[in-house]
């Protein structure tokens, strides 16, 4: 496949509701797009960094200057998904990068073969269940209001933010109020230290699926030993990069079950491998979101059909997040998402929204 041109078009997208985490609080979400064109089709890949490096250390002014600098320069003449990503591979870091200019370049090249995202990475379910990621709020009733409303829309499965001092008390509110049937599940987001594996530990009477980076991204060994001082299975997150780090969290046992997130870890192709390894291990995971638009969204449902994929993940139906998406709206089905069949992403951006949320596009050409 030959590229004529890449489009770098950057979005501003409202939240509906302030979504507040250990690290922030997100209000919009500024998202850089990767359109590559081809004589025979084009590609949209989403970038998912957000536009401060809180999350991890990428941001969004960074992935627009190593795409334009470093990444599309060092795509060959001749390219597909797998030469792309082994053309940026020298460049050290910058996943979420990666991830986008790989994906837009293996939605190009799927649109034109006819083959969709899921038959390519090996899904094996037309329909994935969907949970639904809670933010931190002002008080438990606001938070269980909250969920009650996600609760009453479907979501099969409730992932609440917490951090030091907003742990027990929430997870405790929201069993009591929706009982035990609940699946339910925390995410800390790096902001505890195995100083707190006492207060942690107080969640094990709350039969959670899991807990989600409690601790430091580079924190591997202290993640290993605060497994053992949990009955809570911990996942890891923002811990795990690539198919290497996936394989040490799991040899050093500091990691039961991994959240997979395609734009954390460098793109689909990556995504699939940890996936593989990960069955290969008998290690659950899960599909991971970053609040993405149905573009991004079509990949990840694609992605969460895979056999591996046993836990519900962060794959929400779009109004969970905008009131106008720039796709047809994902939209859930008694608590779950289909997964899109037509050829790549099988989906496309409405050209109107699109463009009344651009704040800028620039063109490179081949
Ligand atoms: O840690 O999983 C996370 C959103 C932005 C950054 C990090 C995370 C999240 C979420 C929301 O939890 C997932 C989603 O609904 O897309
Ligand atoms: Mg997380």
């Amino acid at each position: 496949m030959k590229i004529n041109a890449i489009e770098l078009r950057r979005i501003a997208m409202p939240l509906r509701a302030p979504f507040r985490t250990s690290f922030g609080v997100e209000t919009a979400r500024d998202i850089v797009l990767v359109r590559v064109v081809t004589p025979e089709g084009e590609g949209w890949g989403e970038c998912v960094a957000m536009s401060e490096p809180l999350y991890s250390s990428e941001y969004v002014d960074a992935a627009l200057d190593v795409l334009k600098r470093f990444l599309i320069p060092a795509l060959p003449e001749k390219v597909d998904a797998r030469a792309a990503k082994r053309a940026m591979k020298p460049f050290k870091g910058h996943r979420m990068a990666k991830a986008a200019l790989e994906t837009a370049v293996l939605d190009a090249q799927l649109r034109i073969s006819g083959e969709s995202f899921g038959s390519f990475l090996g899904a094996s379910r037309e329909r994935v269940p969907c949970g639904v990621s809670v933010g931190i709020m002002d008080s438990i009733p606001e938070l269980l209001d909250a969920v009650g409303g996600f609760v009453e829309e479907g979501y099969v499965r409730i992932k609440l933010k917490i951090e030091p001092g907003w742990d027990l008390a929430p997870v405790r509110a929201v069993r009591e109020r929706f009982g035990d049937d609940l699946l339910l599940q925390v995410d800390a987001n790096a902001a505890y230290t195995l100083a707190d594996a006492r207060q942690l530990a107080k969640l094990d009477d709350f039969d959670l699926l899991l807990i989600e980076q409690p601790l430091a991204d580079d924190d591997l060994v202290q993640h290993a030993a605060l497994s053992r001082q949990l009955k809570t299975p911990v996942c890891l997150d923002e811990s795990i990069e690539s198919v290497e780090h996936a394989a040490a969290a799991i040899t050093l046992g500091a990691a039961s079950i991994i959240n997979i997130k395609p734009g954390r870890v460098g793109g689909y192709l990556e995504a699939k491998a940890i996936h593989d390894l990960c069955v290969a291990h008998g290690v659950p995971v899960w599909c991971g979101g970053m609040l993405e638009t149905g573009l991004g969204r079509a990949a990840n449902v694609a992605l969460a059909a895979l056999p591996g994929f046993v836990l519900p993940g962060d794959t929400s139906a779009s109004r969970r997040y905008f009131a106008t998406d720039i796709t047809t709206p994902f939209e859930l089905a008694d608590g779950h998402l289909d997964v899109p069949t037509g050829p790549g992403l099988g989906i496309d951006p409405i050209q109107d929204i699109l463009d009344s949320v651009t704040t800028s596009s620039e063109w490179i050409k081949f």
